[in-house]
């Protein structure tokens, strides 16, 4: 036998070229690219399907602690096997770093909590709460070598605001050490002077959280960020984009030569500020932050995913269940203040990206492929290893069925939560087989594996970040 497995008569797509091959894999990475391979023990009939490097997630959230009496809906067995149902086989969550506390303990807490449980290949970024001394010199340089080797900062929430300073001395951490940062850019002070007066005019509903923090909150934030990275001469990624605005920041630091990257997420594309006016608390099923905005700002998203503005298009899987324990905590009836900000979507983004956006002819295979795995490994420094289709990679394949439409229904969905914000959405383009370094993990609505076999993925620099 010449390979493990062939996957044979499919169209091969990357973020470069599309054309008919057949794959060989031996002992989990692909091994040849031809035009026709044999002698294999087993092989994968993909004619009439596009054969894909698995879709990468490269922001979501499992099992995150998220407040008194709010659980999160998926730990990292749920989380992992959606993903994979959605056609990816890596997923970056975060890990959160607890105040008063090191980045090694919150990792050392997130590997016990994944290790042996995850159905696809995991890479966690570290958020940073607390900037100590110790976070700064140490933690963050010996991370950097240990492969962890991306940071998120948040400009709003209580527990995880950083001020200026702060930014500045991370954003000064990772110039040294070659981290690359990932910012939340919302202003903390602006969003929290708004929430008092909506509630001071009883405006508590969830539907006033995107009152609570319009686009002019995330604009501000977003040009804060990027002049704080000019100031320490530092690359950053600026996370869930969600308007025009701050997209015209973004396009023109890089037209000053800032070298500041981006990523959009579905609820942008798709969903509304419309969606959060439901019946009482019904709106809280689209609490997110940044908040889902207007028309307009789903057009500039669009034009940003086409143009290049943005480079990766990720889910932000933040879910949590419409029950007590998650959007409909006590306290959130008193304010949307309190209900927890995230959705599900893990296993909806690919087919949203591809139906919206290859189906619907805005973006190419090519983008697609682009947008939903090469540019994740390559902007997060796991490149070629994953996110391509080449000689040498790992065989994390996705066949995917470009002529199947389905409804996204919560019924058919394999995440913890209870609902899903894209209920009722026909969508055309689907993955019909996940496949993790040689080991076919999904087929059709089937899990094909005994046990999890995801494994941690340790990461080189950014390419993006100062070496
Ligand atoms: N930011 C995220 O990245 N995810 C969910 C909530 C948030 O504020
Ligand atoms: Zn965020
Ligand atoms: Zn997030």
């Amino acid at each position: 036998m010449n390979f493990d497995t062939i996957i044979s008569g499919g169209t091969l797509v990357t973020d470069t070229e599309t054309f008919a091959a057949d794959i060989g894999i031996t002992d989990g990475r692909i091994t040849a690219i031809a035009e026709t391979l044999d002698g294999a023990a087993q092989t994968i009939d993909a004619t009439g399907k596009l054969v894909l490097p698995g879709g990468i997630d490269s922001h979501v959230h499992l099992a995150q602690p998220s407040g008194p009496e709010v659980v999160m809906a998926d730990d990292f067995a749920s989380g992992t096997l959606a993903a994979a149902f959605g056609g990816n086989t890596t997923v970056m969550p975060f890990c959160l770093q607890e105040k008063g506390k090191g980045l090694r303990e919150a990792l050392t807490a997130y590997h016990a909590l994944a290790d042996g449980n995850c159905h696809i290949d995991v890479s966690f970024h570290v958020i940073v709460s607390d900037p100590s001394a110790g976070v700064l010199g140490q933690d963050i340089p010996a991370l950097v070598e240990d492969g962890y080797t991306s940071i998120k900062v948040f400009m709003t929430y209580d527990d995880l605001v950083l001020n200026d300073r702060e930014l500045l001395g991370v954003m000064d951490a990772a110039r040294h050490s070659g981290a690359f940062v990932m910012v939340h850019a919302e202003g903390y002070d602006t969003i929290r002077f708004l929430t008092e007066k909506l509630e001071q005019a009883g405006k508590t509903a969830p539907y006033y959280h995107g009152p609570s923090r319009p686009v002019a909150v995330e604009r501000e934030a977003t040009h804060r960020a990027i002049s704080l990275a000019e100031i320490v001469d530092v690359p950053i990624m600026i996370v869930h984009v969600s308007n025009r605005a701050a997209i015209e920041e973004i396009e023109r630091a890089r037209a000053r030569g800032l070298n500041i990257r981006a990523e959009t997420c579905p609820q942008y594309l798709v969903l509304t500020e419309d969606d959060m006016q439901g019946d009482a608390m019904e709106g809280a099923k689209f609490v997110c932050s940044p908040p889902p905005r207007g028309t307009d700002d789903q057009d500039a998203c669009w034009q940003g995913l086409i143009d290049g503005t943005f480079d990766v298009f990720s889910s932000d899987h933040c879910p949590f269940r419409y029950t007590e324990d998650g959007k409909l905590t006590p306290k959130g009836e008193k304010s949307f203040r309190y209900v927890p900000n995230g959705i599900p979507g893990v296993e909806t983004r690919l087919p949203i990206l591809f139906s919206e956006g290859v189906t619907k002819g805005r973006i190419d295979l090519n983008r697609f492929v682009a947008l939903s795995s090469t540019y994740h490994a390559k902007t997060y420094g796991m490149y070629p290893q994953k996110g391509a289709l080449a000689v040498g990679s790992d065989a994390d394949i996705v066949l995917w069925d470009a002529d199947m439409t389905r409804t996204i229904r919560q019924e058919d969905l394999h995440h913890g939560c209870d609902y899903t914000p894209f209920e009722g959405l026909e969508v055309t383009g689907w993955p019909v087989l996940t496949m993790l370094r040689g080991q076919v993990v999904t087929q059709g609505d089937t899990l094909a594996t005994t046990t999890p076999g995801g494994a941690y993925v340790a990461r080189a620099r950014s390419p993006d970040a100062v070496q």
